[in-house]
Order: C-alpha cells, then structure tokens, then sequence
C-alpha cells in the first residue's frame, strides 16, 4: 500500500502580532512590539502550502484559533460582556491582552506529537496535542487544537486522540517540533527520535543555565507510552544546554530528520556519538540504514543557525529517493550559510536541492517552514479517511486566499488589540473558515 507524508501547514490567523512573548526565542524578543502584517503572514504561508502541493507533495492545512481568547481572560477575572472583557484586560493588563490574542497556533510543529500507525500497538495513528505549558500565551492552545485534530482526523479506526500532558512544568511539551521519525518508507515500522531540554526528575542531565528547556523527558516519555510505542522503536537524546542558553528552543531549530537522514549541528546534542549509534542499530532493526549529515560549528555557527533557521527547514523526500530542503530566505542572506548549502548540494550526497521561501511575517517571531508545519505519515486509506476538507487542493488555495483578502487586516499593533471590533472581524472570518474547510463548529464562541 502506497504511503505518504502529510505537511499540514498551520494558517496564520488574524491576529498575528509581535508581542515579545516568548523568552528565549531571540526573534520573538527582538521584534517585540513592532507592526506586523497579518494578511502578508497568511499569504506567505498559504504561497509555501501551494507551492509544496504543486511540487506534487501531500499538503494539507490546520485551522487558526479564535483570537482574541475572551474565555481565557474570563478564567483571568476579566467580566462583563466581550467587549468590556477586552477593555478591561487593555487598561489593567495589556500583556495578558497581548498573550490571549496571539495567533501562535500558526507554528502547528508545536499543536502534537504525531506517531504513524505503522509505529503503534494498536495499528492506530496516534496523536497527543502539546500542552505547551512553558509559555502562558501557548498553553491556552492545546484545547482548540484537540478539537479541530479531532474535527481533521475523526474516523476511530485509524485515528486516536489523547489529552495534553497535565499542565505543569515537569511534563512540559512542545510536540513535533521536538520529535522526529526515522524510517525506510512512511507505511514501514520507523524509530521515533525524542530530544528533550532537561528532567523534571533525574538531576544528572544538566540544564541550560539562562533560557527556560520547555521540553522535559518525562513528557517525551509519557507520550511514547500513550501511543503504545514499542522500546526497541524509540530513541531519547538530550538537547546540548548551551545551546538552549543560546536561543535553541526547539530541536527543530538545530537539527531536522526526514526519511533515513538526520541533517544536524555539531552543537546540538549531548552524548551525539552515543546518539547516533542506537539511531542506527534501531533502525537497522526495522531494515533502514540511517544517515546523518553533520553541519560543523566551523562552517557554521549556533549563532548563524538561530539567525538563518538553516535547521527549520522541511527535509523532503524526491521520487528518486534524494532530498529537497525548504529553507527561510534568511538562508540566503547569511554568507555562511548560503555557502554551506551551495556546498552541500553540490556534494552529490543525499540532500540535492534547495528551495527558498519567503516567511519573514513568521520567522520575526522565530517560525520557520518547519514550524509552520505538522507532520502526518499516512498511508493512503488513512489518507483516504481524513476529512477531505482540510486537504489542500487549487480550489482551495483560491477560497483560502479570497477569504484572507477579505477578512485580515494589512497592520497590527498593540493598540489594535485592544480595538473590539477585532474580535467581530475574528469570529466572522473563522466563522466562514469552518465551514470552508467543513470542520464543524470547533471555535468556544461556536460551541458555548
Ligand atoms: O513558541 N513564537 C513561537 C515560535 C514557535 C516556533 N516553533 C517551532 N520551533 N517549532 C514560540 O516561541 C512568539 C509570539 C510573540 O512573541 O508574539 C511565539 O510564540
């Protein structure tokens, strides 16, 4: 049976601002209160969606959350009808504003973890939202996104749905953005690569020293086990601290994995050797023959690979079995980088060609293409059961684009926020959203 991987790329919702909200992710810091472009963030990504699906990839697309979040403001003490709410929170408290109006669902790398049937005991693809619990502005996404994976992804038989971790700061989770899967083929039995910042339990592994690490081992762990993965299937590896303390927040910013192939900073690991040995006898033990592609710190540094995004590029497999990285054009505009991927394509070895897109809206608040995406492998029946409204199609693309146009506004800024009328805007344009991409009523103000 045929197999794919699924991109399911996050569409940036309305709201899209620069808030400064996330320590540690040095683009989200420095950018802070600049005006953003929420239609541009939108287009962008939905070029990147159009752009893959014309390259002949599976493509699919995840629903932006209702912004701003009146029922988190409501849990805060905010009262009175919506409008009030709002302007109550901009008069008291402008960063819990800020925080509920975020459109940070858009990084959907981040919304789960996702284990492909072929992994799991039950023959059942298996995902569990991230409870994203490091940031306050993220922690309020994991019930919406459960709701719209579940409106996505509904059919029983293939699909199973766990809850976020508890919410607290020991089983701290970031999802895909901190999970890769080795494999021969998408449908075949794979090895599923767990990196972690630091334990909530175990004080031998060392933490970084100035920036939060969001992901802890017991969550990696915690997820393995709810998706019924098997020990001999899975492999942990902590991230390298200093890395962290040097604006790594996600392993997905230091290191990608498709396929065979693990692309990876010299930087980014602890015990890298040990690592890549249980990488490569596990997933020999499922017939594959694992690769890695080690970029050295003196080609390029950590500093380079946080300012460019080189790692949170989508590593793509071709039909003659080489591979295409999608990278930000940040890559372009760093010498050293663009230096290193000429050299690397031009090498003859696994990874051929280079795509640049792009993404600026995003990457000004530390989301690249891999970000931007949720990785599904599928095979084709499980394709075939996943509501077809979400996958992407030129039809589509053109609805999505028309709405876009007309519903998001071209400026943001803070004081925007605080403008009620916003949320109007919002719940109009998610409103139709739905039901473009025939996911029901998913939204608190359509369900409450
Ligand atoms: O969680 N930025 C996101 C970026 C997430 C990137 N995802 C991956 N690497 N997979 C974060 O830090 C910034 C929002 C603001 O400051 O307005 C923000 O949430």
């Amino acid at each position: 049976m045929k197999s794919y991987e699924v991109n399911f790329d996050g569409l940036v919702g309305p709201t899209h601002n620069y808030g400064g909200l996330s320590y540690g992710n040095v683009a989200s810091q420095s950018n802070s209160q600049q005006s953003s472009n929420p239609k541009e963030a939108a287009l962008q990504g939905l070029a990147k969606m159009k752009a893959l699906m014309d390259m002949g990839f599976q493509q699919g697309v995840l629903a932006p959350q209702e912004r701003p979040d009146v029922a988190a403001l409501r849990r805060l003490g905010f009262a009175g009808s919506d409008a009030q709410v709002i302007q109550q929170a901009a008069k008291e408290a402008m960063p819990l504003l800020v925080a509920s109006c975020s459109a940070s669902s858009m990084w959907v790398a981040n919304a789960a973890t996702v284990s492909p049937s072929a992994d799991t005991a039950d023959g059942r693809v298996h995902f569990t939202a991230a409870n994203l619990n490091c940031k306050y502005h993220r922690s309020i996404e994991h019930p919406t996104t459960s709701r719209v994976l579940g409106a996505m992804f509904a059919d029983q038989q293939h699909f199973a749905h766990h809850a976020a971790l508890p919410a607290v700061a020991q089983f701290g989770d970031e999802g895909a953005a901190n999970h890769t899967r080795f494999c021969r083929a998408y449908g075949e039995a794979g090895v599923e690569f767990f990196v972690f910042g630091r334990s909530a339990f175990d004080t031998r592994y060392p933490a970084p020293q100035k920036y939060p690490a969001r992901q802890t081992l017991e969550a990696s762990q915690a997820v393995a086990r709810l998706h019924g993965l098997r020990e001999e299937g899975v492999v942990y590896a902590q991230q390298n601290p200093s890395v962290i303390d040097q604006g790594v927040f996600h392993n997905d910013v230091i290191a990608v994995g498709n396929g065979e192939v693990l692309f990876y900073h010299e930087d980014a690991f602890l015990e890298t050797d040990k690592m890549l040995a249980e990488l490569s006898s596990k997933l020999a033990k499922v017939g594959g023959k694992f690769q890695s592609v080690c970029v050295p710190r003196s080609a390029v540094t950590v500093d380079d690979a946080v300012r460019s995004y080189l790692f949170n590029s989508q590593l793509l497999s071709r039909p003659d079995g080489s591979m295409l990285l999608i990278v930000p054009e940040e890559c372009r505009g760093n010498e050293r980088v663009w230096q290193y991927l000429q050299g690397l394509t031009g090498a003859g070895g696994v990874i051929r060609e280079v795509k640049v897109f792009d993404l600026k809206q995003s990457m000004q608040n530390g989301g690249g293409p891999a970000c931007l995406r949720l990785r599904v492998a599928l095979n084709e029946t499980e394709l075939a059961a996943v509501n077809p409204g979400v996958i992407m199609t030129a039809p589509l693309y053109e609805s999505l684009t028309q709405w876009v146009e007309r519903h998001y506004r071209d400026r943001m800024t803070e004081n925007d926020l605080a403008d009620p009328q916003l949320l109007l805007e919002c719940r109009g344009a998610l409103d139709e959203l739905t039901q473009i991409l025939k996911l029901g009523a998913v939204y608190p103000f359509q369900i409450n």
